[in-house]
């Protein structure tokens, strides 16, 4: 009788060590513990035992079965956690790529400025960001008290022999290309710009600007109302309007600010445009003639048309960001949402 426990015991580390599957685990199980496994046969038997060996035999019947349904379970557990991670693998989910980077939002933006205005025939020019005050305030006929001159307002270097700054707007950059050309000009002067500004949601000590300028024979307002719709139509939407509203800059006369209706509330009024309607955008008019004849282009021959933008602007607007400084930071956790 101890033998026949102990064949069951050997057969069962035989069957046990072969499983290698949950349902093989399912198939020992039955074979050993089921109503009619090898476990049951043995009590079945009780009866034909005598009765002076029948309590030994049934306390090392019960042992075995305690360590077959022991083993069993342990069987159970291990295929159970295999079988659910292969389950678990999601074979539709992306697979785990290493960190790819990105342009940031506001080269996006200047590249997609660029772009628009290559389109409507204008050419890029670039020039330094150190500049002097004739480039920079003088030759666009800004005047010598002028406030935009103050030490509050620009960044004055300390270089002898001249009056150097860090230019406050890239329109020197035009001012250098009339010098060098004659009309016909049509150029875009997208670059870094620089304020003595206290960094707030709106406004950063160090800035990007994006200017134009067109100059030739009969060149007219209606040529700036043109250019500027079809270039905030293709930045923004075919469904945008603008408007110019009279204002007043040194370089430029007459001079008009441009508003683009605003795309958020089409118009209605809403949080963003302070119920007007209307995002202001861009400053604009047409060249001084006192600019022009400062670059030997005759102003009673030839007139042009300027404007200029700050880039950062553009990109609150078209990315829905309301703090300019986000840009600046350097935040990945902003960065990788453009
Ligand atoms: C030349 C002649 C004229 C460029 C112009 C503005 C109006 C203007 C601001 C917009 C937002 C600067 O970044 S900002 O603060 N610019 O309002 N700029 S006309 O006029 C020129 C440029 C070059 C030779």
């Amino acid at each position: 009788m101890n033998q026949d426990i102990s064949n069951i015991k050997s057969q069962f580390d035989a069957d046990y060590a072969a499983v290698n599957s949950l349902s093989a685990v399912d198939r020992l199980k039955y074979a050993y513990l089921g109503r009619k496994g090898a476990i049951s046969a043995q009590f079945d038997r009780m009866k034909e035992i005598p009765p002076e060996e029948r309590r030994a035999f049934g306390a090392m019947l019960n042992t075995l079965k305690t360590e077959i349904t022991a083993r069993i379970e342990e069987l159970q557990q291990k295929f159970a956690a295999e079988q659910q991670t292969e389950a678990d693998i999601d074979l539709t989910l992306p697979g785990i790529t290493g960190f790819r980077g990105g342009l940031h939002p506001l080269t996006q933006v200047y590249d997609e400025v660029v772009d628009i205005f290559r389109g409507l025939g204008f050419t890029v020019e670039d020039g330094p960001e150190c500049e002097t005050a004739y480039y920079n305030f003088d030759a666009l006929n800004t005047p010598p008290n002028h406030p935009s001159r103050e030490w509050t307002d620009t960044f004055y270097l300390d270089v002898p022999g001249d009056t150097w700054l860090l230019r406050t707007h890239t329109s020197p950059v035009q001012i250098r290309v009339m010098q060098r050309k004659k009309p016909p000009i049509r150029i875009i002067a997208p670059g870094r710009t620089y304020r003595n500004d206290k960094p707030d949601a709106t406004h950063s000590p160090a800035f990007m600007q994006v200017e134009g300028l067109y100059v030739d024979k009969g060149v007219t307002f209606a040529d700036l109302k043109g250019t500027v719709l079809a270039f905030y139509r293709a930045l923004y939407g075919a469904d945008v309007n603008i408007r110019l509203r009279p204002s007043f800059f040194p370089f430029t006369e007459p001079s008009a600010e441009v508003d683009v209706s605003c795309f958020f509330c089409r118009g209605k009024g809403c949080r963003i445009c302070k119920g007007s309607g209307w995002l202001e955008m861009a400053g604009s008019g047409m060249v001084h003639p006192n600019v022009l004849a400062e670059c030997d282009i005759d102003p009673e021959v030839y007139s042009g048309w300027a404007f200029g933008m700050g880039l950062e602007r553009i990109a609150l607007f078209k990315f829905g960001v309301d703090d300019i400084r986000l840009f600046y930071e350097n935040d990945l956790r902003f960065l990788q949402q453009f």
